[in-house]
């Protein structure tokens, strides 16, 4: 699946899912199968943390999550690992400021393919923009304890400046977000909201990604 304007990834950016195998209960395949049948429009790969899968069961695990997701037309983005997106020509990657500078990653993975940048400035958002980001990831919005490295949560204020200020691309809001603040966070300005907790540690996955849907839309 390529997303080949800005139109339709800011539709597919509305309801935006982020996991891992440490993020899940359940089976990883079975976490996202719900997801997606509550209504996600995006899926990340994001295979961090100290219990996160490396080599050979990173890359079969990532596989399995690409084909369904290919199944149900849901676009597949991977974090961070550039090669591994480009191995699988999954649909895009996502990155952070530690990482790769854009330029690079753009070089490598090639022009149809989504890069999202996590952003914490203004300064940040251009400098990504000018280097060919597709959207801007900012967070947390809200306290999250996901991330271990995540910077103190600072609110929608960042969105509603780059929106103010008229920055072309879409804006996703990431950390703490949920079926009940997932409004705010649109109502800010953003496109869409990113989320692991809410939907992955969720009593039951489709209601929660159900839920989250309709706050969105
Ligand atoms: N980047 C900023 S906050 C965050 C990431 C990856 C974690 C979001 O997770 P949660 O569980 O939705 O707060
Ligand atoms: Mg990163």
């Amino acid at each position: 699946m390529t997303i080949c304007n800005t139109e339709s990834l800011r539709k597919s950016l509305k309801v935006y899912f982020i996991m891992g195998s440490p993020n899940c209960k359940d089976n990883p395949s079975t976490v996202l199968k719900e997801a997606i049948e509550g209504g996600i429009t995006l899926f990340q790969f994001r295979e961090k943390g100290t219990e996160a899968l490396t080599g050979d069961e990173k890359v079969s695990l990532a596989k399995e999550l690409q084909q369904i997701c290919r199944e149900n037309q849901i676009p597949f983005i991977v974090n961070d690992d550039i090669q591994l997106a480009i191995a699988l020509d999954s649909d895009g990657v996502h990155i952070g400021q530690e990482d790769e500078p854009i330029e690079e990653v753009r070089k490598k993975i090639g022009n149809d393919k989504i890069i999202g940048v996590s952003v914490h400035s203004y300064d940040e958002a251009i400098t990504a923009l000018q280097g060919g980001a597709d959207y801007f990831g900012i967070g947390p919005v809200f306290p999250t304890k996901t991330k271990e490295d995540a910077k103190p949560s600072s609110g929608t204020k960042l969105i509603e400046e780059l929106r103010a200020r008229g920055l072309p691309i879409p804006i996703v809001g990431i950390g703490g977000i949920n079926a009940e603040n997932a409004g705010t966070v649109i109502k800010a300005g953003a496109d869409g909201v990113s989320v692991i907790t809410a939907i992955s540690h969720a009593p039951s996955v489709i209601q929660a990604a159900n839920a989250l849907r309709k706050s969105v839309y």
